[in-house]
Formats: structure tokens, sequence, C-alpha cells
């Protein structure tokens, strides 16, 4: 590992056109449960049986319910050093985009500003009618209601089989189209288009990097692979 990290790290001091992709495993070491480890369950049911339109649609109460447990267990949550790294990375590289499938809101937290969301957040609500959407820190009913038109709000969050958020894949694109170095970390790339994003890189000759606790699909595909936590990783690739 510890040649493949001096690697990376000679990578990052090149000061070239960084793009980092992260995943539930970045926000593992602040208690945020991941998507597909053994902590992926609440009450029996997998995560992704509930983050889909079908499952709001025919049981919303239940749906919203998970939602308010995510919350109510996130804002517990603080930014782990990861998270921290990513902000002092972004402070140290000029050309610095980070793209984070999560929607804990962590590394908002923790102070990233170069920061797309890409399938939305916890912390964001919309109604399912109007277009009323807005931030919501506080707590909320089981069964939120638009303040505007009285219908059903939903979490401000891409479940699957919905489009990313307008804009998000194009950014996305564009900036892993035109990076020198592509990392991912903390993701079982099983998730598309996000699992896809390296191959964008790839195409164009960008070095491409995997930092997670164990290997995924797309380890054997990356120039480096670097296995371990991340919040351990990570802090040695800012000094
Ligand atoms: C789209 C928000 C097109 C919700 C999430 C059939 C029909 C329709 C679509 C599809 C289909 N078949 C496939 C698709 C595409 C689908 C998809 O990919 N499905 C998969 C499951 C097969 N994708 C979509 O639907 C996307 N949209 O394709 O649109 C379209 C266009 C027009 C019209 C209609 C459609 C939208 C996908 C977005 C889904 N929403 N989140 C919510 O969170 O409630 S995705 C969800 O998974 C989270 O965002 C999460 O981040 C993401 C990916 O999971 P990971 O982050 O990788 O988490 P996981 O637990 O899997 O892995 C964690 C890793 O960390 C592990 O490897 C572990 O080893 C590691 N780890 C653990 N601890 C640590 C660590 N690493 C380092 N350090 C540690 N300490």
């Amino acid at each position: 590992m510890f040649g493949e990290l001096e690697m990376v790290k000679a990578l990052l001091d090149e000061r070239k056109r960084v793009v980092v992709l992260t995943g539930a495993g970045v926000s593992a070491e602040s208690g945020v449960p991941t998507f597909r480890g053994q902590d992926g369950l609440w009450k029996s049911f997998h995560t992704q049986d509930l983050a889909r339109p079908d499952a709001f649609e025919s049981r919303p109460e239940l749906v919203w319910e998970f939602y308010n447990w995510r919350r109510q267990l996130v804002a517990e949550c603080e930014p782990n050093p990861a998270h921290h790294a990513l902000v002092e990375l972004e402070r140290q590289i000029p050309n610095f985009l980070l793209i984070t499938q999560n929607v804990d809101g962590l590394h908002a937290k923790a102070g990233s500003k170069k920061l797309m969301e890409m399938h939305g957040s916890l912390w964001q609500v919309r109604c399912t009618k109007c277009t009323h959407a807005r931030e919501a820190r506080e707590p909320l009913p089981d069964m939120p209601e638009c303040p505007v038109c009285g219908h059903l709000l939903r979490p401000g969050v891409v479940w699957f089989g919905e489009p990313l958020v307008a804009g998000v894949l194009k950014v996305a694109i564009d900036q892993i189209g035109r990076s020198d170095v592509f990392i991912s970390i903390g993701t079982s790339n099983q998730v598309q288009p996000a699992a896809s994003f390296y191959q964008l890189a790839k195409d164009h000759g960008a070095v491409t990097v995997e930092i997670n606790l164990e290997p995924t699909p797309n380890t054997g595909l990356m120039d480096f692979a670097v296995h371990g936590k991340a919040g351990e990783i990570l802090p040695e690739l800012t000094t």
C-alpha cells in the first residue's frame, strides 16, 4: 500500500486537475451506515428498496419514517478525518472538484466548497406537486406537507430510477473529461452513472485511483488502488 500511496501523493503534489468521487464509505467512520454493508439495513428493509419513487408512491409514511430516521441519525454525526482531508486537498489544489454520491451533508459540514452533491441531500425537501423546495434542518413530521399547496413533501434526494439533478451530469462529464487525476473513494461502484465516471477519466488519459476499504468491480481497471480506511489514508495525502 505504501508505494501506491506515495505515487498518489506525488500525483497530487503536481497540482493537477483533480476530480474526486466519494460514496458512503467516506462517512462510515462518522457513524453513518453504508448502503451495502451489514449496517445497510433498516427494519429488515434494504435502503434501495425504499429509495425509490414506487416505494414512496405506495407507502409514503414508511419511506418518510425511513428518511426521518436517517435525518435524526446523521444530525448527530460529525465529519471524520476523511472529510477534513478532502477540505485540505481542496485548499492545496487549485483545480479541484469533489463529486459526492452521499446525501448526508458531511462534506459541506466539514467545509468543502467545490462540492457537487449529485444525489441531492437529506437536508432538502421538495413538493410532490408544485415547485416549492427548501432546506429543512429541523425535525420533520411523519408526512410533511407543502406550505404553499398543501401536498405531500418528499426528501430532496435522487431515488433509483430517477434522473440526476439537471446539470449535475453535464458538469460531472465536463470536469471529469478535463481532469488529470480521478480518485474514487469509499464507494462500491455499483450505482450508475457514478460507477462509470472512472471510464470517462480513463478515456481521455487521466490517471485513475481507487481508495476503498475493500476491492470493488472497478479495482482492476484503475491505475492505482489503495485499500484501507478513508479516515486513515486521506490525511496521508495532505501532508
Ligand atoms: C439514473 C440517494 C437514469 C437516495 C442514491 C433500471 C431502471 C432505472 C435505472 C436503473 C436500472 N438499472 C440500473 C439503473 C441505474 C440506477 C442504478 O445504478 N441501479 C443500481 C443499483 C443497479 N441508477 C439510477 O437510477 C440513477 N439514475 O440512472 O437515471 C434516468 C434517466 C432519465 C430518466 C430516468 C432515469 C440514480 C441513482 C441514485 C440513487 N440514489 N442515493 C438515498 O441515499 O436515500 S444512491 C446511493 O448509493 C447513495 O447515494 C450511495 O452513496 C450510493 C452508492 O453507494 P455507495 O456510496 O457505493 O455505498 P456502498 O455501501 O455500496 O459502498 C460503500 C463502500 O465503502 C464499500 O465498498 C465499503 O467497502 C467502503 N467502505 C466502508 N467503510 C469504509 C469504506 N471505504 C473507506 N473507508 C471506510 N472506513
